[in-house]
């Protein structure tokens, strides 16, 4: 193996925030007073949080900039249409409706979408995305393609949608019984993995075949552009924004949270590329679940911001840099023999958990079980996304079983430089040593619905 390579960042630093480390006795009082569920951690007591990429990011001296140009008007915001004259740039959509995050734009807009027990189709729901479709009356299915969960074998694009799988589903229950087509990109849940413009391009054969609409869960578009731009033939001298524009040209609707690649602390979207009677139904639902058309939750500053931010996640220095530090952080655990999936992702290392701990079955946690003793020895926060977050069979009530069980190692954009890389990998270390004494979990508090952010648990015997 080549040595691993973390590449330079493309900005310097002006504003610093200090770090806490507390020592591991008082690690341990705090995940217990968090009943073993890292989200229950209180930040102050992690020392690099790994948790998620999502609104955790550093905005630019352009985008708080920005933020001063704020237009508070109730209605018609001059920051509200810049984000318009952004989405139009870059992704060739013609209507918004700003939301407060992605969730904000999937309560808005999947009602409108769906009737009651029809399937929505997606390559992977993420958490949320599921939990809406579920609320709005519909079944959530996922198609994954079997390369996916081959942790260790190499694959350009293990997010794609499994068409074959999927076209074979809707003859089976019948095109009726199917609202719409959710394309992720990148594929969090399978591990932050690109989908290829060719499945892309696939998908919407089969969307005109049985008249079916797309909507692209595209909270990491322009991660997943730089994926394609590197690894699919035809596309190395296209640039990011000429990728971005083919790919959405495939789908019909957006929902964005914009905490990712838009690199905001707050804030998402529904665009809609032509279907004005879609967007006159997401803006009137909006209004009473959000706030008015023009602002969906969001202040004029935090538009502006995400206005800029749009423009700042698809520079490609930048995205040179950020699948770069994912890469390095990736390669030197491999390095020290931790399994992950491979090749890594755009915004995380995936831990394959189940290789780790194989001692301990997907209903009692493993990824969880690792992700609480990285904690222990290193302060660094993970967060599990395999069987915890899944969840229940919302008809029977019996654990869904999780394909992957993963341990994400969630990079901030802009956050954290090559030292803090070094520091989880020393972490990892100290986890694999200790690796055949972890036990699983059991509830000793299961909320109903997406459990893992409320839970709280307690480790089972040995
Ligand atoms: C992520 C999140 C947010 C999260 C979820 C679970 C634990 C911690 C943090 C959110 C997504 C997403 C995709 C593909 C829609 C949403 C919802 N991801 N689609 O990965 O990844 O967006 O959080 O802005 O409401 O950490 P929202």
């Amino acid at each position: 193996m080549t040595k691993a390579v973390h590449p330079p960042e493309p900005f310097k630093i002006k504003m610093v925030e200090p770090l806490n480390i507390i020592s591991e006795e008082q690690r341990k009082k705090a995940l217990q007073d968090a009943g073993y569920n890292p989200f229950l951690l209180k930040s102050q007591n992690v020392y690099i949080d790994l948790l998620t990429d999502s609104g955790t990011g550093a905005m630019s001296d352009n985008q708080w900039a920005g933020i001063m140009l704020g237009d508070e008007a109730y209605a018609g915001s001059r920051n509200f249409y810049n984000i318009c004259n952004a989405v139009k740039d870059i992704f060739n959509y013609n209507y918004v409706v700003p939301t407060h995050q992605g969730r904000g734009a999937e309560q808005v807009l999947f009602p409108l979408l769906v009737k009651q027990g029809q399937y929505v189709c997606s390559n992977f729901h993420f958490d949320t995305t599921k939990a809406h479709v579920e609320l709005s009356g519909a079944i959530a299915k996922n198609f994954l393609i079997p390369e996916a969960t081959d942790t260790a074998t190499y694959h350009d694009f293990k997010g794609n949608f499994n068409i074959p799988a999927l076209e074979a589903f809707i003859e089976e229950v019948g095109p009726e019984n199917v609202a719409f087509f959710i394309m992720t990109v990148t594929n969090n849940s399978a591990g932050g993995q690109p989908v290829s413009m060719a499945n892309m391009r696939e998908l919407r054969r089969v969307a005109d075949k049985y008249g079916k609409k797309i909507v692209i869960d595209s909270a990491r578009f322009a991660e997943n552009a730089m994926f394609i731009k590197k690894r699919e033939a035809g596309y190395e001298n296209a640039s990011i924004k000429e990728i971005i524009r083919e790919m959405f040209s495939y789908g019909d609707i957006l929902t964005m949270s914009a905490k990712k690649d838009a690199i905001v602390n707050m804030g998402g979207m529904i665009a809609i590329k032509e279907d004005e009677e879609v967007f006159k139904g997401a803006q009137a639902r909006c209004v009473p679940m959000e706030g008015f058309a023009t602002y969906g939750g969001l202040s004029g500053r935090d538009m502006e911001a995400l206005a800029r931010g749009l423009y700042e996640g698809i520079q490609e220095d930048y995205l040179e840099y950020r699948l770069g530090q994912v890469k390095y952080l990736g390669d030197r655990l491999m390095e020290i023999g931790v399994p992950i999936q491979y090749p890594t992702g755009g915004h995380a290392v995936f831990v394959d958990a189940k290789k780790i701990l194989p001692h301990i079955p997907g209903d009692q946690f493993p990824a969880l079980s690792i992700c609480n003793a990285l904690y222990l020895a290193s302060g660094v926060r993970a967060v599990e996304i395999g069987s915890f977050l899944l969840g229940r069979n919302p008809k029977t009530g019996k654990q869904e079983e999780s394909p992957l069980e993963l341990v994400r190692l969630t990079i901030p954009r802009r956050v954290y430089t090559q030292s803090h890389m070094d520091q989880i990998v020393e972490g990892f270390r100290k986890v694999m040593e200790q690796k055949d004494q972890l036990t699983g979990y059991t509830f000793d508090y299961e909320p109903p619905v997406l459990r893992h952010f409320l839970a709280r648990l307690r480790p089972l015997d040995k």
